[in-house]
């Protein structure tokens, strides 16, 4: 009888670990919309927008949600028409303490890259970015602002 319940036990204790990992790597699905942001933001010439085409710098900033796992989606958006189609871009995200992540390059043939980063990790408040490559549009591409919220 003892011997059951010693296996009962571990027997629970590998299920807590088994649901553990899933949970862990379902965590995006999961997880409430406070602790997981996901932006798209449209790259071109003309600088930083956002899915609904307004334009994104310090008179638009975004804001997220302190503590919150924050993804941003970087998407390649020069129209066929102009010069800048030829052009990539490749974004950094500096925070105030000069904390930066960097995206992948994109550009025609690889339209997407992400970053991701905890909102407010080591006490910053606000993160701006801009294209760390000399592309037609870098006058517009330099003042994007995240806000801490
Ligand atoms: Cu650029």
């Amino acid at each position: 009888m003892r011997e059951r319940n010693f296996n009962f036990g571990v027997m629970v204790t590998i299920l807590a670990c088994v649901f553990g990992a899933f949970s862990g790597s379902w965590g995006t699905v999961w997880a409430d919309s406070k602790s997981e942001v996901e932006l798209i933001i449209k790259v071109n010439e003309k600088g930083f927008f956002d899915e609904k085409d307004r334009v994104l710098g310090p008179k638009n900033p975004l804001k997220v949600p302190k503590g919150s796992t924050v993804k941003i989606v970087f998407v390649f958006d020069e129209a066929v028409k102009s010069l800048a189609i030829g052009d990539v871009h490749q974004i950094a995200i500096m925070a105030e303490d000069k904390w930066t992540v960097e995206s992948d390059k994109i550009w025609f043939f690889n339209r997407k890259e992400d970053i991701t980063f905890i909102a407010g990790e080591n006490g910053r408040t606000h993160y701006r970015g801009y294209c760390i490559i000399d592309c037609i549009g870098m006058d517009h591409l330099n003042n994007l602002v995240i806000e801490v919220v």
